[in-house]
């Protein structure tokens, strides 16, 4: 069997548009998200544009048993995952602290670290026993700079931020690479989220300037992943040009 790739979340965004860049490589993928329709979708697509073979998991990453079973019951193929993309996560809500909803931060820590922890630790089994394997963790630039009113999506990413650096010291051991990239505002479904199907404060999100597209991320992510064994990019941050960092974003009038 060919290189494997696990992408979470490739219902949309960032890790569809990774689910086609690995694709086109000639990558086997294991896909999951939410959303079965979407899923199969995609897989259809992927298998006959490129030939390759995709399974589909659906699963809620907040949910341990769910995750461990998702990926416990795979074939034992399909269970030497060289790459592993923890892209699944999201933002709820653009307010004050005082103002925020509990349900919203609940979600967030729920889905943006306890899930990036799960799938982690059910996938690396597999890793360990190969001494082979490369965790890619997708934070934000909310992981490097809190901004107003970003309070706990902040918070999670800077989450994601320590436990990529902490998972690359305690991974030394078992030759497993992890790398954590950091993209600054990107037009996907994420604002659409955030501002729970408000289409207009969404789009407000990237006027006046071009943000990353998906395909963008996915071009870096896939740089880092292929490049020599004994190489790894383990942190990176990337903005669209008008973009300096969380606080400095140059829109136009
Ligand atoms: P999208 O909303 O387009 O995609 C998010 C993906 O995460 C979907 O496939 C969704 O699938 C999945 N997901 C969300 N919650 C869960 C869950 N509980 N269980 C399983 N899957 C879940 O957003 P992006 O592509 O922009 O976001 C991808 C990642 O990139 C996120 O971690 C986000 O925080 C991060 N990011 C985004 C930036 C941006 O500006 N867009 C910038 C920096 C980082 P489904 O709904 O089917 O479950
Ligand atoms: C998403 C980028 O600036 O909305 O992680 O937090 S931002």
């Amino acid at each position: 069997m060919s290189t494997i790739a696990l992408i979470t979340g490739a219902t949309s965004g960032f890790g569809k548009a990774l689910a086609i860049k690995f694709a086109a490589n000639h990558y086997n993928l294991i896909i999951t998200g939410r959303r079965a329709d979407r899923l199969q979708e995609l897989k259809n697509t992927l298998t006959s544009t490129y030939g390759i073979e995709v399974t589909t998991l659906c699963f809620d990453v907040r949910s341990r048993k769910a995750t461990f079973e998702a990926i416990e019951q795979l074939p034992a193929s399909w269970k030497a995952i060289d790459v592993l993309i923890n892209n699944a996560g999201l933002a709820l809500g653009r307010d004050y602290f005082d103002d925020a909803s509990l349900d919203d931060w609940d979600t967030m820590i729920d889905t943006n670290v306890k899930g990036l922890l799960y799938v982690t630790k059910a996938v690396i089994p597999s890793m360990i026993e190969r001494r082979k394997g490369h965790i890619i963790n997708i934070g934000s630039t909310a992981g490097k700079e809190v901004y107003e009113k970003g309070n706990t999506y902040c918070a999670t990413k800077h989450a994601v931020d320590a436990v990529s650096q902490a998972m690359r010291i305690d991974l030394l051991r078992h030759r497993i690479k992890v790398t954590a990239i950091h993209p600054g505002a990107a037009d996907t479904e994420f604002s659409t989220v955030r501002f729970k199907g408000d289409e207009e404060q969404a789009r407000k999100v990237y006027e006046g300037y071009e943000p990353l597209a998906a395909g963008d991320v996915a071009e870096v992510v896939y740089y880092t992943a292929t490049l020599p064994p004994h190489v790894c990019i383990n942190d990176l941050e990337m903005t669209c040009t008008a973009q300096a960092s969380s606080f400095y974003l140059y829109k136009e009038q």
